[in-house]
């Protein structure tokens, strides 16, 4: 299938490749696949789909993205059609009378998308879930969160989620570094996904939370990255807004602010506190320096009597009830 990718569309998105979408009807519930419309798969329970052709019309990523359909029933036909549209003009260029068609060949090409702004993009996901991702380097399929909700549109990468506490975040290097929790619930992609992910363009990092109160705040950088290698050291640039964070941020503390540090665990202390482990003294995995300023998203849930160092906190020493972090591409 890559072979159909146009020399063009190669050179402007290295990113792209195609994979065959294979999807067949099994009889009972109509096609199986994302971008078929239920209203087809009413109508049509013998269609299958089996091959596929992509062509990119411009220069804004994976925006416009074309599918070339073959149309097979009672005879060829031949329909191009863009992506988004795909299925209601699939659905258009069949009969009327659905019970004269008997069987429906489709060529159809599904694009790997690294992340959520790529499915927004397309048009595959419209609804914040979790999604299957492609990793842009080694092409692993992973599941995301996505939040396509906040700030304007989504499109958001979820990183880290916690809003109940069911999830234990005092966990080893290895757990920080491979991913844990559920998707759809609290959880941390992982260290190693969120390094090769951002590495492949220029990604924003938004934290967003809320306190115990209610009140809710947010907090967003640009140039957000992970440095290559193992200490998944945090590169970050400079706020871009912020609301309901006092003096402490991600940035800005030589002593304090995780921009620069690598990343911490229990049993792996990288961090500046040279007589200290913070990761035990603080209840998490982070990017500690030596150790923290009152951001700890990854300390302890729940909400303790007075301020405390070791609970989830973000911009102050109030524990909070609900954090998340997420990236998207500029
Ligand atoms: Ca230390």
């Amino acid at each position: 299938m890559a072979g159909e990718i146009a020399p063009a569309i190669r050179l402007k998105h290295k990113a792209v490749t195609l994979t065959n979408a294979k999807l067949t009807d099994s009889g009972a519930h109509g096609l199986h696949g994302l971008y078929i419309a239920p209203a087809l798969r009413r109508k049509h329970k013998a269609v299958t789909l089996t091959n596929a052709k992509l062509m990119d019309s411009g220069a804004h990523g994976l925006n416009g993205l074309y599918v070339h359909l073959t149309v097979t029933r009672h005879g060829l036909e031949l329909a191009t059609i863009q992506h988004r549209y795909m299925a209601g003009e699939i659905a258009m260029a069949l009969p009327r009378k659905p019970k004269v068609v008997t069987h429906l060949h489709v060529k159809i090409a599904m694009v790997k998308m690294k992340d959520c702004l790529e499915l927004l993009s397309s048009g595959a996901a419209l609804l914040s879930g979790v999604y299957t991702i492609t990793t842009p380097l080694n092409h692993t399929k992973i599941q995301v969160y996505c939040d396509m909700v906040t700030d304007g549109g989504g499109g958001w990468t979820v990183f880290q989620r916690r809003f109940n506490g069911s999830v234990d975040f005092y966990r080893n290097f290895s757990e920080y570094e491979n991913g844990f929790g559920q998707k759809d619930g609290e959880h941390w992609l992982g260290l190693k996904y969120i390094q090769e992910i951002t590495s492949s363009g220029d990604y924003q990092v938004r934290v967003d939370f809320k306190r115990w109160n209610g009140a809710k705040g947010y907090d967003v950088y640009k140039n957000f990255s992970l440095q290559p290698g193992t200490d998944y050291t945090m590169n970050i640039g400079s706020r871009l807004k912020s609301l309901d964070v006092s003096a402490n941020s991600l940035i800005g503390n030589p002593w304090y602010s995780p921009a620069g540090c690598a990343f911490s665990t229990y049993d792996h202390d990288v961090d500046k506190g040279y007589d200290r482990n913070c990761a035990v003294l603080c209840r998490g995995g982070w990017w500690y320096n030596g150790c923290h300023d009152g951001i700890n998203p990854n300390g302890r849930y729940g909400r303790p009597q007075s301020p405390s160092t070791e609970y989830m906190l973000y911009g102050s020493f109030d524990a909070l009830a609900a954090i998340t972090m997420m990236f998207k591409q500029t």
